[in-house]
C-alpha cells in the first residue's frame, strides 16, 4: 500500500534524521514498547519514519474508535502482514479485503468457530490441561509460565486443527515442525522490516535461501497430511482440516483448494497459540500481583467446581466463571497480545485532527495505547481492575474502545476458541494450585509476533479447594445468574464488533 498521506507530516518524536528518519531511538528488539514511550505527548495520531517507510499510529481511544467504523474504514494490510503472504498466501489473516478466498474461507469456517462449535473442542482442551498437570513438577519449584502456556495452547490448537500431537509435554525442544514454522515466520518478519532499507532486495533473497529448507519441510508435512486425509475418503468433521476438506459453500458450491487449506492450517497454528498463551500468562502475572483478585478468582473456581481438585468444568460451566472472564478481559486490555491492527479508509476523508486520509493510506490502531487512554478508562487506566468489565461499569463506555480481537468482519475468528480455552485453563489451574510469583520479578515483555511476559515464573503448591461454596456466597450468586446455555450476551454473531 502506498501510505504517503499526500505528503502530510504527522507529529513525530524529536531527533528525526535525513535518510534514516526516526530509526535511532527505536529498540529493534522491543519496537512496540519503545514506540509507546516515544509517543508520549504526540497526541492521538503520530508517525515514525523508518528509512522510506512511513508508519502511522493511532493511540487515542476516540480516533481509534472512529477507525473501527466499518462504513468508513476497512482492514489495511501493513508491511509486517504483507511479508507473511510469502508463507501463508491469501489465508484468512493475510488476505486482502477484496480477495475472493477471504470471503470463501470466512463463510466456510465461521460455523467451525461459533460458540456452540466449542463443544467439540472442549474435551481436547480438558485433555491438554491434564497433560500440563502431569508435566508440572510435583514439588514446589518455579515453572516458566510463558513456556508452559505455549506448550499447552500449541497442543490444543494442533489437535483441534488437524488432530496432530506435537509432543510438547514430552520434549524440552519444540517439535521440528514447530521449529521450522517459527523460523519461517521470523524470516518473514525480518523481510517485512527490510521494505525500504537500501539493499533490501538482496538481503531478502538471502533470507529466502537460508530459510528454504524450513519452508519445504513444514509445507511438505502439511501437504502429506492433507493428501492422506483426502485418500481416506469422505472427510468427517473431526477437526478444522476435516471441515475444510468436506465443506462447500452453501450458495456457490465452491471449495477451498489444497494449497489454500495448507495456508489456513498454518495460519490457525500461528494465530491460535502464542496469542492465547500470552493472554493466559499475563492473566497469571496480574493475579500473582493482586492477592485480593486471586482470592476472588479462586473462590469462584470453588463455587463452580466444588471441593475436588481434580474436578473438570463441563462445557456449560465454563460460561459461569464470570470473574475469571473479567480477569482475562482486563489482562487483554492492559497488554493486548496482538497490540495493533491496520485500518485504511474506504474513501478519502478528513480526520478530526485535520489530517486527510485517502484509500491506500493506512494507520495502525495501537490498542496497547488506546486501551489505556484516560479519557475512556479514567486516571487509573494503568491499574489492573477486572471489575471495570462489570456490566454496570461497562455501560455507557465509548463503543469500540476495547478491541483486543480487532474489529468488524476481519476481527478474530478464533475469539470464542481463545476465550473458552483461556477461561477453562485458568479455572483448572487456580482451583488446583496456589500460585506465587517471585516478589523480585519486574514485568518484562518480549515482542515476538505477539507480546509475552519474559522470564516470569510461578511456584505452584497443591491447593485444597474450599469445602463449602458457602465460603463465597458472592461467587455462587454470580455463577448461578448465568443460564446453562452460556453467558447472557452469547446470542447473535460470534464475532466481536
Ligand atoms: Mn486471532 C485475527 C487477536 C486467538 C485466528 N486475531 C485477529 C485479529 C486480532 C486477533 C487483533 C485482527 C488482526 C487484524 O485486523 O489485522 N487472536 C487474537 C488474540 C487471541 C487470538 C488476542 C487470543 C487471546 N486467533 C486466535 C485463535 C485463532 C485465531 C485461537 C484460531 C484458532 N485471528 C485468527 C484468524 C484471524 C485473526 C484466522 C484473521 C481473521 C480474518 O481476517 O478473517
Amino acid at each position: 500500500m502506498r501510505n504517503d498521506w499526500g505528503g502530510q507530516v504527522l507529529p513525530h518524536p524529536t531527533g528525526r534524521r535525513p535518510f534514516i528518519g526516526d530509526v535511532l531511538g527505536t529498540d529493534g528488539a522491543r519496537p512496540l514498547q519503545s514506540t509507546m514511550r516515544r509517543a508520549q505527548g504526540l497526541g492521538p495520531i503520530f508517525e515514525l519514519k523508518v528509512f522510506g517507510q512511513k508508519l502511522v499510529f493511532v493511540g487515542g481511544a476516540h480516533l481509534a474508535a472512529l477507525m473501527c467504523d466499518e462504513a468508513r474504514f476497512a482492514k489495511g494490510v501493513a508491511p509486517a502482514v504483507d511479508a507473511l503472504r510469502d508463507y501463508v498466501g491469501d489465508a484468512l489473516f493475510t488476505a486482502y479485503d477484496d480477495e475472493p478466498n477471504w470471503r470463501l474461507a470466512h463463510d466456510l469456517l465461521l460455523p467451525a468457530f461459533s460458540r456452540s462449535a466449542m463443544r467439540r473442542y472442549h474435551p481436547v482442551m480438558l485433555q491438554t490441561v491434564r497433560e500440563l498437570f502431569d508435566y508440572w513438577p510435583s514439588t514446589p519449584e518455579p515453572v516458566d509460565v510463558a513456556r508452559d502456556m505455549t506448550k499447552l495452547t500449541l497442543e490444543t490448537i494442533s489437535r483441534a486443527a488437524f488432530s496432530r500431537d506435537f509432543g510438547s509435554f514430552e520434549n524440552e525442544l519444540p517439535h521440528p515442525f514447530v521449529a521450522a514454522m517459527v523460523a519461517a515466520l521470523k524470516a518473514g518478519r525480518r523481510k517485512g522490516m527490510l521494505g525500504s532499507v537500501p539493499g533490501g532486495g538482496l538481503l531478502r533473497r538471502r533470507i529466502d535461501r537460508a530459510n528454504a529448507h524450513h519452508v519445504t519441510y513444514a509445507d511438505g508435512l502439511l501437504d502429506d497430511l492433507i493428501a492422506q486425509r483426502r485418500a481416506e475418503g469422505e472427510p468427517d468433521e473431526r477437526d478444522l482440516l476435516g471441515i475444510m476438506l468436506g465443506s462447500a459453500h452453501p450458495v456457490s458450491g465452491q471449495r477451498l483448494d489444497d494449497l489454500n487449506i495448507r495456508h489456513q492450517i498454518l495460519t490457525f497454528l500461528v494465530a491460535g497459540h502464542e496469542t492465547t498463551s500470552g493472554a493466559l500468562s499475563f492473566a497469571l502475572y496480574h493475579l500473582s500481583r493482586h492477592p485480593e483478585a486471586l482470592a476472588r478468582a479462586q473462590a469462584e473456581t470453588d463455587a463452580v467446581l466444588g471441593p475436588d481438585p481434580d474436578a473438570e468444568p463441563t462445557f456449560e460451566q465454563v460460561a459461569k466463571f464470570r470473574y475469571l472472564r473479567r480477569v482475562l478481559d482486563e489482562s487483554l486490555r492492559l497488554w493486548p497480545t496482538v497490540p495493533a491492527f491496520p485500518r485504511t479508509p474506504r474513501e478519502e476523508l478528513t480526520l478530526p485532527t485535520g489530517h486527510r486520509m485517502r484509500p491506500g493510506d493506512w494507520a495502525l490502531v495501537l490498542t496497547a495505547m488506546a486501551h489505556r487512554d484516560p479519557a475512556v478508562w479514567g486516571e487509573d487506566a494503568d491499574e489492573f481492575d477486572p471489575d471495570r468489565f462489570l456490566p454496570e461499569r461497562s455501560h455507557g463506555r465509548l463503543p469500540h474502545s476495547y478491541k483486543p480481537f480487532g474489529t468488524g468482519e476481519r476481527a478474530c475468528i478464533g475469539r470464542q476458541f481463545a476465550l473458552h480455552e483461556a477461561v477453562l485453563v485458568l479455572s483448572r489451574v487456580l482451583h488446583r494450585y496456589d500460585i506465587a510469583g517471585d516478589p523480585d520479578y519486574t514485568l518484562q515483555i518480549t515482542e515476538r509476533l505477539t507480546l509475552m511476559p519474559e522470564r516470569f515464573t510461578l511456584t505452584l503448591r497443591p491447593r485444597i479447594p474450599a469445602a463449602s461454596a458457602a465460603s463465597s456466597p458472592a461467587a455462587v450468586a454470580e455463577a448461578d445468574a448465568v443460564p446453562d446455555d452460556g453467558p447472557p450476551s452469547s446470542g447473535g454473531c460470534p464475532v466481536a464488533h
